[in-house]
């Protein structure tokens, strides 16, 4: 049996699972690579990467001790990404962009939103496994997750780092269940690589942030970086936001251009943006003018903002950090 069968197609479907990969194996394929990134420096500003948690990272069993194997979901977010493009091209947009993945869970903090789907996911594993137990990781977990969602089968590592799947592209996260049981299911196989002599994603980024010989990311050039996770001035991008192209909060540039998200896109439908926090951060950051903006937002409070922008993606980086990315990054 694959995977995915252990489920119900429109329960996994309701819950924007696009596949289901699975392993056993507890140690990450990659690990050399991430120590060498480390080594090099191309984690920081990001500390987390490199302090007693860089070791976790080594086995899945430092992590979740009774380890035995993984569950682990692509939770798609292109049809999301289709109607966010459409959106920018209108006359509507004031120019300014919000990383797709952002609205792509009904505009809630993808942590907390598919957590509570991986339960539900759970809660049906158990009614066939009943003695089944399980830890879970997404995101912030010392775990390499492109790695599991590798070994899994769930995709390749394109040369932008991304990990990305022949059928649906890039525009999907991971969140994985780690069991203490094996179960007994086909293994999806291992995906080749398929990014052949393209380099779409490696001229398209606009601050040299991919080293396309180790396929990763120079987290310190990388828009993403500076404006998700850090308060200051980003000395590394300020050419490009001078230049205008508007990301004032995560970068999808280096997955616009690529091939398999493109033939995607082209297939998808699109799907009406949903729910009350999108269209909050929607008209709040990308429908007025950006002055407007910068207003509000130099007249909230701290507190103030937090509690209108609560349990989204951009409660994390805060009125500050907006209003820096803003500041820099407006048209
Ligand atoms: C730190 C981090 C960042 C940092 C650093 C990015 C980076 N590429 O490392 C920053 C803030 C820049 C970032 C940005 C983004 N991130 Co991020 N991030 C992470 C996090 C927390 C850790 C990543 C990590 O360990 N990096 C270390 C480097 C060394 O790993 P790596 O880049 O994957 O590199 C691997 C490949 O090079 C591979 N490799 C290379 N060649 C070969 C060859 C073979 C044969 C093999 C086996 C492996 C291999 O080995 C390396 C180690 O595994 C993960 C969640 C997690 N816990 O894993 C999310 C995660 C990677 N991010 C994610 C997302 C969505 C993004 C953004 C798209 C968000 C946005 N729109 O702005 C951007 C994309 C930027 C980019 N092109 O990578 C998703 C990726 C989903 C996917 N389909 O790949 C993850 C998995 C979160 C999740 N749970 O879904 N992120
Ligand atoms: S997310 Fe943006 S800045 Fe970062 S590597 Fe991709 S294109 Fe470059
Ligand atoms: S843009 Fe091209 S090189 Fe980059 S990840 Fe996609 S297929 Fe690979």
């Amino acid at each position: 049996m694959k995977p995915a069968e252990l489920f119900d197609k429109d329960l996994l479907e309701k819950l924007s699972v696009r596949e289901v990969g699975y392993s056993e194996l507890s140690e990450p394929l990659s690990y050399d690579k991430f120590l060498e990134w480390v080594d090099k420096g191309n984690h920081d500003p990001l500390g987390y990467l490199a302090d007693h948690r860089k070791e976790l990272r080594s086995d899945l069993k430092n992590y979740y001790p009774d380890f035995q194997s993984a569950l682990v979901f692509a939770f798609d977010y292109s049809d999301i990404k289709k109607s966010l493009d459409n959106f920018y091209e209108t006359d509507a947009s004031n120019g300014l962009k919000i990383s797709s993945y952002v609205f792509g869970f009904e505009g809630q903090d993808y942590h907390i939103e598919l957590r509570e789907r991986m339960n539900l996911i759970l809660e049906t594993l158990k009614g066939k496994y009943p003695e089944i137990s399980s830890s879970y990781t997404l995101d912030m977990h010392p775990v390499l997750e492109r790695d599991l969602a590798f070994k899994s089968g769930l995709g390749w590592f394109g040369k932008n780092s991304m990990l990305i799947n022949r059928k649906f592209g890039s525009f999907f996260m991971i969140g994985s269940l780690l069991l203490d049981k094996r179960l007994d299911l086909d293994a999806l196989q291992v995906e080749t690589d398929h990014c052949g002599n393209c380099t779409a994603c490696v001229d398209a980024c606009p601050t040299d942030a991919i080293d396309v010989e180790n396929r990763t990311i120079i987290s310190k050039q990388c828009i993403s970086t500076w404006t998700i996770e850090l308060f200051d001035e980003a000395p590394a991008i300020r050419g490009h936001a001078e230049s205008g192209s508007g990301e004032i909060f995560g970068c999808d540039i280096c997955q616009d251009v690529c091939p398999w998200n493109i033939k995607q896109l082209e297939k998808s439908p699109g799907q009406p943006l949903k729910g009350e926090s999108t269209h909050l951060l929607k008209s709040f950051f990308l429908e007025r003018p950006i002055d407007q903006v910068e207003q509000e937002l130099e007249g909230l409070s701290n507190k103030g903002f937090i509690r209108k922008f609560k349990g989204t993606a951009l409660e994390r980086t805060g009125r500050k950090g907006l209003l820096k990315n803003i500041k820099l990054f407006s048209l």
